[in-house]
């Protein structure tokens, strides 16, 4: 058996220096179409000289974790079948490792470049987090907000990181309160940005593009943004008109237009019309594509699906399960669907990088079983795998990745 094996450096050159992680690496392979029982990687630091195994089980992709920075390490895949017979070495292939912290706009509270599950629970304040890193087989929580001060989560990288801080924001007093991942969660800074006595609804996203999440609000009332940047120390505010609630108009921001900084963009359910403000044109050009239909339901779930780092315009109809997606690769020309999750079980969507090919993958919660059904990009959504994680019994809010959270 031969492989086709692929060492991807994953540099995505649109996307700016503070996101770039040029020597993140991705090795991908060919699957085999011999009946298999699963692949082994082997790698060390000579030629030939293979002193690690291991076992990816079906995947056809692993990411190295605890290399050495600094150090060329050498790679080959075999594939093994059930009664312990393994192929011959694919071909070598060799890449320097490197420790530049890779940022993501998923939830990452470890540094692996996959993203975790997490959902908050009102009742305790309780962030329960379930890590990607150990291929969701570890947990820890954090207590912070409350349920009963009507918190909303609005966890993000506030303090640049690359690593996801805990952050609620409280529409009573309109405090934006936040525990700091950069103090291994000790310490926690507040300030103060928006009311929830004006409708206001947290949007928080990196506007300016310095890689920390800025407090942002938007108005339905009015339709305009308020964003307080965080590389002004939260000094400095503007405004942006876009949207309104008159129109029932969702706000979603993410960075569509690939600049590294989040666009202002609401979705309008009655015509399903996407308005895009991009952050390129400093918030002064828009463009808008028309994708789904409150008319069928439908839910916002922008993400990235395609892996270009650009949010990618998709809906999730709950009716029959089925995800529209629109690629950002194509100009938002393409589209394909696939079904995934059901509204009748009460799913919730939760899109996210769960298999860590840097494309968000399907993927829904289920509340009564507390169960999350991921399909993963990486099999061309063909596999899928599913882990119990948190409670609809005990109210618990399911969340994915940060800027393109889906919205329900
Ligand atoms: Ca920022
Ligand atoms: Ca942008
Ligand atoms: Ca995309
Ligand atoms: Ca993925």
């Amino acid at each position: 058996m031969l492989f086709r094996i692929v060492l991807a450096a994953l540099c995505v050159c649109a996307l700016p220096a503070h996101r770039a992680d040029a020597a993140s690496l991705l090795l991908q392979w060919d699957a085999s179409s011999e009946a298999i029982a699963g692949y082994s990687v082997r790698y060390g630091t000579v030629s030939g000289v293979y002193t690690e195994t291991v076992d990816v089980g079906m995947e056809t992709f692993w990411r190295p974790q605890a290399l050495t920075a600094g150090h060329r390490y050498y790679f080959v895949v075999q594939s093994y079948d059930a009664s312990g017979g393994v192929s011959p070495f694919s071909h070598e292939v060799a890449s320097v490792a490197s420790d530049d912290p890779i940022q993501s706009d998923g939830l990452r509270f470890g540094s692996a470049d996959v993203d975790d599950m997490v959902v908050w629970r009102p009742g305790d304040g309780r962030w329960y987090i379930r890590t990607g890193s150990s291929f969701y087989q570890s947990s820890f929580s954090l207590q912070w907000g409350a349920g009963a001060l009507k918190d909303v989560p609005a966890p993000g990288d506030y303090d640049g990181d690359a690593v996801t801080d805990v952050a609620v924001w409280r529409p009573g007093d309109g405090m934006w309160h936040v525990r700091t991942s950069g103090s291994g969660y000790r310490e926690s800074f507040s300030a103060q940005w928006g009311a929830g006595a004006l409708g206001d609804t947290p949007v928080p996203g990196d506007y300016d593009g310095d890689g920390k999440i800025d407090l942002a609000v938007w108005r339905p009332g009015t339709g305009v943004w308020h964003v307080r940047t965080s590389s002004s120390g939260y000094q400095r505010i503007f405004s942006v008109q876009w949207g309104a609630g008159a129109h029932q108009d969702v706000p979603l921001p993410a960075d569509y237009d690939g600049d590294g900084r989040a666009d202002m963009v609401v979705w309008r359910p009655a015509e399903g019309m996407w308005y895009v403000r991009t952050s390129s044109s400093a918030f002064q050009s828009y463009f808008s594509v028309q994708w789904g239909g409150g008319v069928h339901g439908d839910v916002a779930v922008p993400a990235d699906y395609d892996g270009d780092g650009r949010a990618d315009i998709a809906v999730w109809r709950p009716a029959d399960g089925v995800w529209y997606v629109r690629t950002s690769s194509s100009g938002y020309q393409q589209s394909f669907a696939v079904q995934w999750g059901s509204g009748v079980h009460g799913d919730i969507t939760v899109p996210a990088d769960y298999d860590g090919d840097r494309r968000a993958d399907l993927a829904v919660w289920r509340p009564a079983e507390g169960m999350w059904y991921v399909r993963t990009s990486s099999s061309g959504y063909r596999n899928f795998f599913a882990v119990q994680w948190g409670s609809g019994v005990h109210g618990d809010v399911p969340m994915s990745n940060g800027l393109t959270r889906s919205v329900r």
